[in-house]
């Protein structure tokens, strides 16, 4: 290097790194969750890349969400993933051949000029859109940013409590673990029972080329999304005959989350926010109704077809704190039992693990059955400072900053040790630090 001549180093602060991570991640109209592993579009991902994205670029956090409300369906279903086309098929597994979108889900309502997954993720994105604006509400007035999602977050919203309320309670359903975003945790192990496996020499898992076998799923697990995915898609992606329904705490909260968000949307809009304000209300009275567990202190998904509550203890279950209605007692319980034994917040671990540190099933390096994630510490973080626990939300801040840069902008974590696992440079870890340093 020609010290006279070129420029220093870059700044090296936690901004500037997470900040480039998403430089890197970005293709010109959305950010991969990571350049190997995920080099698509995903979901719940842009909904976290676009609220960290906001503090460097709110057209491109804006574009983020526009993107993917883009390859929305007729009926509404937001796909979990939207596929480039530039990718060689072989490159991501299960592929746009899989899926075959434009021709399996027509009757859907499957855009024709973009390929994409038939399934659908956590519902953050009216949560990020209303974030989104408020970061530079000048910019999106001009670009009529509300004015344009606003429609396709409301079908969204709708798709998911008519078609995927398939348990009759009001609240909607998972039909596939890759739609709750937490694929292999222990809570679908029973439901999953249930379901043949696809032979695991019908499909190659590209994954296996980026990740190493022991922090992913096991080829059991694929062999059952597979089999689900594979159903789903040749009764062309009609809603309610699957053999997996699931109704699940973190994806409901996060769509009650997202209807107060709408409301303000719909405020600033000129509308009132009234009606969505009350089903938010009626939303969280059936999420505890349904799923709310006295014994353990926490909630546990509901499984649809076989009827009654799951036993095992997942992150999920704890994110119903970010709602700002909980009651009390709900809510410090769930603290309780974040900060007790099973979490170990502030004892053991210092980021929550994705499942039970004392149940049977967990791991400390296998996805999501016991791995601590950013974007359920992030959840976990809103939550606690929605119910006045400010301390405990710092010393969780601190932590998933330190985490964070420590470990590259992991995937996730061990909890114990905050080893970096899964891939590394991951986009919604950086963009969730960028909004923690904000
Ligand atoms: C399947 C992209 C996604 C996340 C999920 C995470 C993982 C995909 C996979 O990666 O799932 O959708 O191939 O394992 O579990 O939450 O959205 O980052």
């Amino acid at each position: 290097r020609d010290i006279a001549y070129d420029p220093p180093p870059a700044a090296d602060s936690p901004h500037a790194g997470a900040a480039r991570v998403l430089e890197e991640n970005w293709t010109g109209t959305s950010t991969v969750p990571s350049r190997g592993l995920y080099p698509h579009q995903w979901s719940w991902d842009s909904a976290f890349i676009a609220i960290g994205l906001r503090h460097v670029s709110p057209l491109r956090a804006q574009t983020e969400l526009e993107t993917l409300l883009d390859a929305q369906w007729g009926d509404g279903r937001v796909p979990h993933i939207v596929f480039n086309p530039s990718v060689p098929l072989d490159a991501y597994f299960p592929s746009p051949d899989f899926w075959r979108s434009s021709t399996a889900g027509r009757d859907a309502g499957a855009p024709r000029t973009v390929q994409t997954s038939g399934i659908v993720q956590p519902p953050v994105h009216a949560l990020a859109a209303w974030l989104v604006h408020r970061a530079d509400p000048g910019l999106s007035r001009a670009r009529g940013f509300l004015t344009r999602v606003y429609p396709r977050l409301a079908a969204w919203h709708r798709y998911l409590l008519h078609r995927r309320d398939l348990g009759g309670a009001g609240l909607a359903s998972v039909v596939h673990p890759w739609e709750q975003g937490m694929d292999n945790s222990p809570c679908w192990d029973a439901p999953l029972r249930r379901v043949p496996p696809a032979p695991t020499r019908s499909f190659r898992r590209a994954d296996l080329d980026h990740g190493a076998a022991e922090d992913r799923p096991t080829d059991l697990d694929y062999g059952r999304y597979v089999r689900l995915a594979t159903d789903y898609r040749d009764g062309e992606y009609a809603d309610g005959q699957g053999l997996f329904a699931v109704e699940d705490p973190a994806f409901n909260a996060l769509l009650i989350a997202s209807e107060h968000a709408l409301a303000g949307i719909a405020r600033e809009l000129g509308a009132t926010g009234t009606a969505r304000h009350a089903r938010a209300e009626r939303l969280t009275a059936a999420l505890i109704d349904r799923m709310w567990d006295p014994a353990s202190g926490m909630f546990l998904c509901h499984d649809v077809r076989a009827g009654g509550l799951i036993p095992e203890r997942g992150v999920s279950g704890l994110i119903p704190l970010l709602l700002p209605t909980l009651p009390r007692d709900i809510a410090a319980t769930l603290v309780g039992t974040a900060y007790g034994p099973h979490f170990g917040l502030g004892r053991t671990t210092r980021l929550a693990p994705s499942y039970d540190l004392l149940g049977e099933a967990f791991d400390p390096h296998r996805y999501w059955r016991g791995p601590a994630w950013f974007n359920t510490g992030w959840l976990l973080e809103r939550g606690l400072r929605t119910h006045g626990e400010r301390d405990r939300a710092e010393a969780l801040r601190e932590a998933m900053l330190d985490l964070a840069v420590a470990s590259d902008f992991a995937e996730y974590v061990d909890p114990y040790t905050g080893k970096a696992c899964g891939t590394t440079r991951f986009s919604w870890t950086a963009a969730l630090t960028l909004d923690l340093l904000h």
